[in-house]
């Protein structure tokens, strides 16, 4: 009975931890500054979705060309529209928002692994230069995964 409870629960927890949605909110003044998604670091798992909401106007989500995982599927998301991106591959993905570049409004998300750590961080250090604000954003955040 025992053995029977614990196997439903571990069912249970397994179905709760699948394929869960998770909040990002595209603001103009967040927690952490200006232009900022939030929370800008998640950690999710394989198959968990992304919903990108445009609670400010004026922001959009779009991944960073080569700051993805290998073989994941790049986004776009249009100005001021919500955007739900599901993520199958393991590893971290860099975004941002194009018009609000500049300002270094980016966010992190980990899919179960950091294994491409080293070449987000190579091409962060090439990419953070088109930064004019909060040029120790990213580096932040990426330490935080
Ligand atoms: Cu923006």
């Amino acid at each position: 009975m025992k053995k029977l409870a614990f196997t439903l629960f571990l069912t249970l927890y397994t179905l709760s931890a699948f394929s869960q949605e998770h909040v990002v909110k595209m603001l103009n003044a967040g927690k952490e500054g200006m232009m900022v998604f939030e929370p800008a670091v998640l950690s999710i798992n394989k198959g968990d979705t992304v919903k990108f909401v445009a609670t400010d106007l004026a922001h959009n989500s779009s991944s960073v060309e080569g700051m993805i995982p290998e073989g994941a599927e790049p986004w776009v998301g249009a100005m001021n529209q919500d955007i739900e991106v599901t993520l199958t591959e393991e590893g971290v993905y860099v975004y941002q928002c194009t018009p609000h570049n500049m300002m270094a409004m980016v966010g992190v998300i980990k899919v179960e692994s950091s294994s491409n750590i080293n070449s987000i961080r190579a091409k962060a250090e090439s990419y953070k230069k088109t930064f004019l604000m909060n040029q120790e954003r990213l580096d932040d955040y990426l330490s935080r995964i």
